[in-house]
């Protein structure tokens, strides 16, 4: 992206100059879904697309925010101590939320600013744009008021942002996976005991090829929250005899030898793919370690699988580009990612074939489905910093 159409955006919008430029990453998560609020593992990486953001300090108290990917709403302005959660400010309240939670976490008062936001993230795709601004806004305070607050705490302010503020039941994948973010890494966490560990993603002549099927999908949040209650009472129903305090604890076969005492046909399926896909992932961390590349893709394929039949989180347009990826020469395994009923999938191609790809499958998705697939190449990148110009382009 151009940083310097950020920088005049900047300028116009507020008659001045911005003081400093940051960019947040959003993320992909190469294997381990539906598995952060399940006690289990998850494999993402943060990728450069993202946001940038412009700041700069004023001598008030009032935060004016512009998103040039959201012009209609124009400048929204509030009292630095006016946060509580209020319809009205639309997409403002991620960072609101975000400045009540930093704000619990220090001593510190902050001043008023402005704060220019553009980016490259496909709103709403499972690209997580909203962990991304709000990484953002965290990294922000911290570094311009030095606040010396832990990362991982910006992450835990995030996530309270989104169930508590926002009211989304969401995971914590999605801001560690931002925060977190190494170039080149997938971060290896146990979001049961929040170990992590980086491991180096080594593809070889493959690429990670990101599909979009920029399909809509409004029902997601109420499918999401269900999914997690089903996975909730299929829990409770196992601790009826076993010892456990999520999902995650159990192992593929233990979870066998207790199928039984959860008694409902879409339960067990649900739970079966939460303990399934947690064995998966890691698995594939220790595939990809190795190199076993092939192993690595065949996982990510049964992870489709998975959420397809077991966790019914897909959707037809998602099955389509995977499927479609599945039978593409030069491809090593593709799945969807994310929360589901729409977004993005992830395909692992060969560096040589990505166009023929995107030529043979995007004329036939748009055929089938009246609307076209958009397609993104992208590098694996650091978390939130500031922004000196180099490049997160492919
Ligand atoms: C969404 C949520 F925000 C994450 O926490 C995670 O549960 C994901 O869906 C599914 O793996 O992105």
């Amino acid at each position: 992206m151009e940083t310097k159409q950020i920088l005049e955006g900047f300028k116009l919008t507020f008659s001045k100059e911005n003081d400093s430029l940051y960019f947040s990453p959003g993320r992909i998560n190469l294997i381990g879904e539906h598995t952060d609020y399940n006690g289990g593992h998850v494999f993402p990486s943060a990728i450069g697309l993202g946001t940038y953001g412009a700041f700069a300090k004023r001598e008030d108290n009032i935060v004016k925010l512009f998103s040039n990917n959201l012009p209609d709403a124009g400048v929204i302005s509030f009292d630095v101590d006016n946060l509580s959660f209020d319809k009205k400010y639309g997409w403002s309240n991620y960072l609101r939320g975000m400045i009540l939670e930093i704000g619990k976490l220090t001593d510190k008062k902050f001043s008023g600013f402005d704060l220019y936001l553009e980016g490259d993230l496909p709103d709403g795709a499972g690209l997580s744009s909203s962990a991304s601004i709000e990484m953002l806004m965290g990294t922000i305070l911290n570094e311009e008021y030095s606040l010396n607050i832990d990362p991982l705490e910006i992450v835990k302010a995030g996530k309270r942002v989104e169930n508590n503020y926002i009211g989304v039941n969401t995971g914590i994948m999605d801001q560690f996976a931002v925060e977190m973010g190494r170039k080149d890494q997938a971060i290896f966490l146990d979001t049961n005991t929040m170990e992590y560990e980086y491991s180096p993603i080594d593809l070889g002549d493959y690429r990670i090829l990101i599909m979009n099927t920029n399909k809509p999908h409004e029902l997601a949040s109420s499918k999401y929250n269900e999914r997690r209650s089903e996975c909730e009472e299929a829990l409770v129903r196992l601790q009826t005899k076993l010892d456990i305090k999520s999902l995650g604890e159990l192992d593929v076969n233990k979870f066998d030898q207790y199928t039984s005492l959860i008694n409902d046909r879409i339960l067990i399926s649900r739970a079966r793919h939460a303990v399934f896909e947690n064995q998966r992932t890691i698995q594939a961390k220790k595939a990809l370690d190795n190199k076993q590349l092939e192993l690595f893709g065949r996982l990510v394929n049964a992870s489709h699988i998975s959420l397809q039949y077991d966790y019914e989180v897909s959707a037809d347009e998602l099955d389509f580009l995977v499927d479609s990826a599945w039978k593409f020469d030069g491809v090593l395994g593709a799945r969807m990612i994310g929360g589901g009923f729409g977004g993005c999938a992830i395909a692992i191609v060969q560096k040589d074939q990505i166009d023929g790809l995107i030529k043979q499958i995007g004329p036939k998705y748009k055929e089938q489905f009246g609307y076209a697939a958009d397609f993104y190449e992208t590098q694996i990148v650091d978390g939130p910093h500031k922004y000196n110009g180099e490049s997160n382009e492919n």
